[in-house]
């Protein structure tokens, strides 16, 4: 049992039936003229978690947890895009509109693609998602329930928005989640910090949250005890 120092107190897995979770880490809201920027936004702060995230990825790899890769896309024909989301951004800069990285936050597109310094491997489960939430319309719970995995570390962007909506849905699921949060970021640091704070509130209502550095410390140290 892994036992890593977490507020509110220490979160519990078993290496073996924990996935890693990244969500989101395409360029449709990392690099400029995606969705992001789209929707009014400055895409650079989310770029400066790419070096957590991807070390988050080498000590899940390294230790053999699931990992999780989820994109928010919608087909080209956007027949699983509501008009309601439709709606959201600019006129000419909404979804499925043309963009600089092709069509804005379609599937298939270069702007849908996971950063390069973040690709998925062979194996690794990559997620398309039409909602905010990673479990609307992916099939996900029953993977994850053949896959006999229990517990979630939640990691990329946008904080308040993908990342949480997908950890609320998972505790609703009985999924155990943890947020890594220097492995998380978003557009608003006041928002970051309040769903930092709300996710561990009220002793953990939705969750847990903890650095890359005490997840680290205490896989390694579980390592030392085994050897
Ligand atoms: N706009 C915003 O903060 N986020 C999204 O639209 N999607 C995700 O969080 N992935």
């Amino acid at each position: 049992m892994i036992e890593v120092a977490a507020r509110p107190g220490v979160y519990r897995f078993e290496p073996a039936t924990t996935a890693l979770v990244v969500i989101d880490m395409q360029r449709d809201f990392l690099d400029p003229g995606g969705f992001g920027a789209a929707l009014g936004n400055d895409v650079t702060p989310l770029r400066a978690i790419i070096p957590a995230v991807a070390n988050l990825l080498a000590l899940a790899r390294r230790h053999g947890l699931t990992v999780i890769h989820t994109r928010e896309s919608h087909a080209p024909d956007l027949s699983d895009c509501p008009p309601a989301k439709h709606q959201q951004g600019k006129l000419g800069l909404r979804i499925g509109d043309p963009g600089p990285m092709g069509r804005i936050l379609i599937r298939g597109e270069p702007g849908n693609q996971i950063v390069p310094e973040l690709a998925p491997l062979d194996g690794e489960w990559v997620i398309d998602k039409p909602g905010k939430g990673m479990f609307y319309a992916t099939g996900l719970d029953q993977r994850l329930r053949e896959a006999g995995i229990e517990s979630l570390l939640f990691a990329g962007v946008t904080t308040e928005v993908c990342v949480q909506t997908s950890m609320r849905e998972a505790c609703d699921r009985g999924y155990r989640g943890l947020l890594i949060e220097d492995a998380t970021e978003s557009y608003f640091p006041e928002f970051k910090r309040a769903t930092l704070e709300m996710v561990a509130a009220q002793g953990g209502i939705v969750g847990q949250v903890a650095g890359l550095a005490a997840l680290e410390t205490a896989l390694t140290q579980a390592m030392k005890k085994e050897s």
